[in-house]
């Protein structure tokens, strides 16, 4: 690491004590860009690297509410507003009882490298709470909605910060939140997107970000005059990105023959029906074990871990951070697997991903991988402001040029910094050079 780098990083995990997460996203960060600072020393004289890995704004919150039994419940709300150099803060909302603020740190961390790649004018934010929807009410999950939102719609705004989706925030939650911005503010402004097709949506958006995690890889193999056509996947998780990537690659000829959720994994060598795990997961809300009632060539495996132990050609980790370690890398790596691409925010750990690039396993890594749904937020934000949308084909259309681009400037990034078909390090150099041009061009803010 560039000792400028080192330095940065020192500071920083002192200063952030026990934000593990978000050292572990900083440590990536600042290893790849080394070489970019070995070449621009007045990166150190203004500070830069200081400033990117500091917010620009934190806001902590309370979030009272009353479940349906009529107790009072207290949750966490979090929204980092990291930063606004290029654009509004765009990032999504996470609810999970993991959610802490070294977590919204590091999502807030790589979002703003992840939408510089997009090519389109949003910056980098993230929020959240430690609310846990699993079991609630849809009257308890909109009660929830409208406490988060009493507090953060002083905060948000179509050109100040657009939150989204993100794990377990999908069209139920985005509906509650929009309503209830819009009562308090009178106002009907692109302040979320993934918002419902009837009140400003986007076509496309629901699917964008597991489709755009299949163009890239179709894109990637494409340069190595390979395609989809007949290849074993697994996918991790079971929710909006996982459906979404299954469906396009299955479309494209994949056989997706593994998936999961925080309890288990379902295995068919036959491959996995959509129509089923969209009835489970999207319709019923139920667990993923429930699929083996319905299909009695399939298995399930209690513990989610134990997916990435099923031979297959490319591993989709869509789930959640670090859901592949270094022994899991070993194993898939042991059973063949050509490339990893990342459609969850950093699942692989340092030490897995340092270990498939060491046996040439490729790395399409998060930022540029699950790009496709913040840049189709951005399309949403863009019709919204024209008030005119487009055809899902025009849209499609849009977030896979996007996409290719994405690969095109990732790998142009690794080769012209000398470390060819290394897409961790291509993607940040790439996103970072643009957030340090407009940060230098502001001067010291
Ligand atoms: P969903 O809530 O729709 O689905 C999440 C899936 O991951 C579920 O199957 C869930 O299982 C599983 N999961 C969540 N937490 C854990 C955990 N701690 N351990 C094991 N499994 C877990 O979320 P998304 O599909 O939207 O998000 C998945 C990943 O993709 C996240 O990393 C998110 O940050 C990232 N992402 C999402 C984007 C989007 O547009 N939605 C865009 C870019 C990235 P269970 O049901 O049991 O909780
Ligand atoms: O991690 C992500 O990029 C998202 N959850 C989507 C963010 C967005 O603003 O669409």
């Amino acid at each position: 690491m560039n000792s400028y780098a080192k330095a940065v990083y020192a500071k920083l995990t002192a200063i952030n004590p026990y934000e593990t997460e978000f050292h572990q996203a900083a440590k990536e960060f600042l290893e790849s860009i080394s070489p970019v600072l070995d070449k621009h020393p007045e990166f150190e004289a203004s500070a830069l690297l200081e400033r990117i890995t500091e917010p620009e704004r934190v806001i902590l919150f309370r979030v009272s509410w009353v479940d349906s039994k009529g107790k009072v419940n207290v949750n966490k709300g979090y929204r980092v507003q990291f930063n606004s150099a290029i654009g509004p803060y765009k990032g999504g909302l996470r609810l999970h009882p993991s959610v802490n603020l070294s977590i919204i740190k590091f999502l807030g961390f790589e979002q703003i490298f992840k939408n510089s790649l997009t090519g389109l004018p949003i910056g980098g934010g993230k929020g959240g709470s430690d609310f846990d929807p699993k079991g609630k009410t849809d009257a308890e999950i909109m009660s929830f909605c409208q406490a988060f939102m009493s507090e953060l719609y002083r905060h948000i705004g179509q050109d100040t910060d657009v939150p989204a989706g993100d794990i377990g925030v999908g069209g139920r939650e985005i509906g509650y939140l929009f309503g209830y911005y819009k009562k308090l503010k009178n106002e009907h402004a692109c302040i979320l997107t993934g918002r419902g097709l009837s009140y400003g949506g986007s076509l496309v958006r629901t699917e964008a970000t597991g489709y755009g995690l299949i163009y890239i890889l179709e894109e990637y193999l494409r340069t190595l005059g390979k395609n989809l056509k007949g290849k074993k996947v697994v996918i991790s998780g079971s929710g909006n990105v996982a459906i979404y990537a299954h469906e396009k690659a299955t479309g494209l000829g994949a056989k997706v023959i593994a998936m999961s959720d925080s309890d288990g994994y379902i295995y068919d060598e036959n491959g996995i029906d959509l129509s089923t795990v969209k009835r489970i997961k999207e319709v019923e809300r139920k667990r993923l074990s429930e699929y083996i009632k319905y299909h009695a060539s399939a298995q399930y495996s209690q513990g989610c871990g134990g997916i990435w132990s099923i031979k297959c050609d490319y591993a989709l980790p869509s789930a959640t951070q670090n859901e592949i370690n270094l022994e899991q890398a070993k194993k898939l790596t042991a059973n063949g697997v050509k490339a990893v691409a990342e459609g969850a925010n950093m699942p692989c750990t340092i030490e897995a991903t340092d270990y498939f690039l060491a046996s040439g396993v490729a790395v399409l890594p998060a930022k540029a991988a699950n790009a496709g749904g913040v840049a189709t937020s951005a399309l949403e934000m863009a019709q919204s402001s024209q008030r005119i949308f487009w055809s899902f084909e025009e849209v499609d259309k849009k977030l896979k040029e996007i996409m290719i681009n994405i690969f095109r400037n990732v790998d142009k990034a690794a080769k012209e910094y000398g470390m060819p078909g290394n897409y961790v390090a291509g993607a940040n150099i790439a996103g970072f050079l643009k957030i340090a041009e407009a940060m230098t061009a502001f001067g010291v803010v």
